[in-house]
């Protein structure tokens, strides 16, 4: 697969896929992820969705043929991974040295791979000429750096990380106390002049560690930094979330919130160094929820991780790659590759068509209650009587969107969500995802024309939808119930989130739901942690 390096302006990617799988999904009836073509290397499966698939080269490992077999093969994304530091390039002051830089740059851009450059400016790495330089001889002998390796790479670099890691650990949300943030406090934003200037087409980004959690301290801090930057105009396109996770710094729950509230800022998100350590499907799963949370962002770019296999890494003895060190394929990289197939990592949600329709209430009655996981999301499941078909205008806080359901079409974020019933049933559910927002979403529905169709059985059917990893999502329905219990069974490694006032015991266990007192409708998820099984559901009128 070869690709011209793109520039700034033409790097944005598509957004019209939703209404795209929305109608694949109403022709065809199957998942998302089997109506589309699959990519069979990372690069090509994550090429899918408009994005790159990455990894850091070494130059010492440039004579090695499986591990450039396998990085021609699987990624079109190239960072230099020390090649371009400030102690390589420019090792005596104002002497420039680009031949490590230039041979992985030249290997990529010959093969169809674009680049990433790593990195300008940053407290480490420095040559020890500029180890002990402070105040304004740093400076300048900073933008210095910045101008002149910028300008030898014009043109050919995708990305820059201008700054690297120009922040405190710990709780303080602060600078790092470094001698480039002694020179002042503009030091940063000084910096990324200095490369627009030298590569106006290349995107200029802020790279760091630890900046996953959206809790944590010192992603607020950056977060701050990028806001204010926008505000005041300096150059700055993207920002990059190293992603270097292990046992005491998992994958957080709130990464996808955490990518969507810098997107909200008007930059684009990479993920630019992504290694985890750990082995079979817990490493897995969790590489899989990476690539979920950049999947869901439009504005998530690629991901990279550092380096090609596990005996390459930084951190070998934790075994953080996608490839052993023999060049086999991990457990990793098939979820990986399989949910990059995926589709656009948004729950398009929805029901199955399962229940048969008892004969309804005659009430038109919605509640949204907010759940938890994956920034702030809201599940509604609603019942219109006796309708054949029916219009259901969705009303949206501020910041929120409206994701396409199945067998629905969806029209902005604000906009009406037209649902035609797949023919056996008139219930359906919707899922409401805010970004951000906490307030509550309200939906209204009315109901269209239409006789009350069916038998007062209590069926359920349970089927595979694609994104979000294997989740499923079913509604069901049972009739004349002032309660009931619901007992949910998922194939092993599968577990059962609590949804709508339902108390959710163990990952096979019962779950009993109480109604709400007007409907006799609600909506379960089932999540599936990496398991393919389709799990199912079985439901008991009380
Ligand atoms: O992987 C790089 C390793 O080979 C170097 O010895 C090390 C020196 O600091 O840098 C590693 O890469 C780092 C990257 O440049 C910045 N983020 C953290 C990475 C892992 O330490």
């Amino acid at each position: 697969m070869t690709r011209a390096p793109l520039s700034r302006s033409t790097t944005r990617r598509r957004t019209a896929a939703l209404s795209t799988l929305a109608a694949l999904v109403i022709t065809t009836g199957i998942g998302v992820g089997s109506a589309q073509a699959a990519g069979s290397t990372l690069q090509d499966a994550a090429a899918e969705s408009g994005r790159y698939f990455g990894t850091a080269i070494a130059a010492g490992r440039m004579n090695d043929q499986q591990y450039m077999n396998i990085a021609n093969r699987e990624f079109d994304m190239i960072t230099t991974e020390n090649a371009m530091k400030m102690d390589a390039t420019e090792p005596s002051q104002n002497q420039f040295n680009y031949s490590s830089g230039d041979q992985i740059v030249n290997w990529a851009l010959s093969n169809g791979k674009q680049v990433r450059g790593h990195a300008l400016a940053w407290h480490s790495q420095q040559p020890g000429w500029m180890q002990n330089m402070e105040g304004q001889q740093l400076r300048q002998a900073m933008l210095n750096h910045v101008t002149e390796v910028a300008t030898h790479y014009r043109g050919k670099i995708h990305s820059w990380d201008v700054v690297n890691e120009a922040f405190a650990d710990g709780s303080s949300g602060a600078r790092r106390n470094s001698n480039l943030q002694r020179t002042g406090n503009d030091w940063i934003e000084a910096a990324f002049r200095a490369a627009r200037a030298a590569d106006p087409n290349a995107q200029l980004c802020y790279n760091d560690y630890n900046t996953d959690n959206w809790n944590h301290a010192k992603t607020q801090g950056v977060y701050n930094m990028v806001a204010d930057f926008k505000a005041r105009g300096v150059p700055i396109d993207c920002v990059g979330f190293q992603a270097h996770f292990n046992s005491g710094n998992p994958v957080p729950s709130n990464y996808h919130e955490t990518l969507q509230n810098f997107a909200d800022l008007g930059v684009d998100v990479q993920i630019t160094e992504l290694d985890i350590e750990g082995s079979g499907t817990s490493q897995a799963e969790q590489y899989r929820g990476v690539v979920q949370a950049c999947m869901a962002v439009a504005r998530c770019q690629g991901i990279t991780v550092w380096g090609v296999r596990d005996t390459d890494s930084w951190r070998a003895s934790g075994t953080p790659l996608l490839f052993d060190g023999n060049g086999n394929k991990k457990a990793a990289y098939n979820y990986v590759l399989d949910q990059l197939n995926s589709g656009d990592g948004n729950d398009n949600g929805g029901d199955d068509g399962g229940p048969t329709d008892p004969g309804g209430d005659g009430t038109c009655s919605v509640t949204a209650t907010k759940t938890d996981s994956w920034g702030d999301r809201f599940n509604t499941t609603f019942e219109v009587s006796g309708a054949d078909d029916w219009v259901v205008t969705i009303s949206t806080g501020s910041g929120q969107s409206v994701q396409s359901s199945w067998n629905a079409d969806v029209s902005g974020t604000t906009g009406t969500l037209t649902a035609t019933p797949n023919g056996n049933g008139n219930s359906f559910g919707i899922t409401l995802y805010s970004n951000g927002n906490t307030t509550t979403p309200t939906a209204t529905c009315s109901s269209a024309s239409g006789g009350d169709g069916g038998a007062d059985a209590c069926t359920v059917t349970v089927t595979k939808t694609d994104e979000w990893g294997d989740r499923f999502n079913t509604t069901f329905e049972v009739t004349d119930a002032d309660d009931w219990v619901v007992t949910i069974s998922t194939g092993s490694g599968q577990s059962v989130q609590s949804s709508w006032n339902a108390d959710v015991s163990g990952t096979t266990g019962t779950l009993t739901a109480t109604p709400n007192g007007n409907g006799n409708s609600f909506g379960i998820t089932l999540y599936s942690n990496g398991n393919t099984t389709a799990p199912t559901a079985t439901c008991t009128t009380a």
